[in-house]
């Protein structure tokens, strides 16, 4: 039986080493990959931004909790990726303009890689022109849009007038995400789709390729 609480718990601590070996223990124990990400990690992450909302903690805490999340993530990525399959496409992803939030759009990453698709990590803060540039150089099939501030949704309107400027806008899905983004915002910036989890974004993004 997996430890699902104590490594939620071990995560809002940000006992980040302590919860890279307790993940690689549970997988080694067959704990399915999908079920320590849903069961422990997106609980525990939840309950640090509950808690921040609340004031509870702060910054510094979450930070550390944040990096624990990655560690974890780290470990179980090759588990959740494993495909076996020559990659049906590319997509591309970043957390768009002038935020630096990156837990979501890792996790989207992750799940997206799970179908099969090849995905470049464009990372944070992510400027129109540099995700129309690898467009071009990766030759990508999709693009995916993360924000999780307010002010930084308009930047994901901002980046698709820059593929359409540079005439790529037919040649791509663009799908974006982010606590704050809705269907009715991605319908008025013309995205190609807006879902509100990692395992919806991936289930979206391979069914491009149906
Ligand atoms: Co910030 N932050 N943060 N933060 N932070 C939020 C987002 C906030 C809601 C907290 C709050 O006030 N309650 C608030 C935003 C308010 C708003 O605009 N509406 C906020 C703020 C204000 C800020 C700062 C401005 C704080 C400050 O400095 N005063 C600052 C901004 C910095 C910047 O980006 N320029 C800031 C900074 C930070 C930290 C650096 C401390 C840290 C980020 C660390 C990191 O990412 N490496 C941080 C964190 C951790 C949070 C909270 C607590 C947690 C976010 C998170 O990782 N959630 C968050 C509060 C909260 O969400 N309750 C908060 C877990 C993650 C799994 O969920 O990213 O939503 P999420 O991703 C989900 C879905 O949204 C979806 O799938 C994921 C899982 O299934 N999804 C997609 C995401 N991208 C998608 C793309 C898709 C599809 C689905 O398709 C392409």
């Amino acid at each position: 039986m997996a430890r699902f609480e104590e490594m939620s718990l071990l995560l809002q601590k940000g006992k980040a080493k302590d919860l890279a070996a307790m993940v690689q223990e549970a997988l080694a124990n067959g704990t399915p990959a999908k079920d320590i990400l849903n069961e422990s990690l997106v609980v525990g992450m939840g309950a640090v931004g509950e808690r921040f909302k609340k004031n509870e903690v702060f910054v510094p805490e979450v930070l550390i909790a944040a990096r624990a999340m990655n560690m974890a993530l780290n470990v179980l990525k090759p588990a959740l990726a494993e495909s076996g399959v020559e990659p049906v496409g590319t997509a591309l992803i970043c957390t768009v303009k002038g935020d630096l939030h990156d837990i979501g759009k890792n996790l989207v990453k992750m799940m997206i890689e799970g179908t099969g698709i090849r995905v470049i990590d464009l990372g944070v803060d992510c400027a129109p022109e540099t995700i129309v540039a690898a467009i071009k150089e990766h030759n990508a099939d999709i693009v995916c849009l993360s924000a999780l501030l307010t002010t930084t949704m308009i930047s994901q309107k901002d980046t698709i007038e820059a593929i359409k400027a540079a005439g790529l806008r037919d040649k791509v899905k663009v799908m974006v995400g982010g606590a704050p983004v809705t269907q009715a915002f991605a319908d008025e910036i013309g995205a190609d789709a807006y879902t509100s989890d990692a395992a919806s974004a991936a289930e979206r993004a391979r069914a491009f390729f149906a």
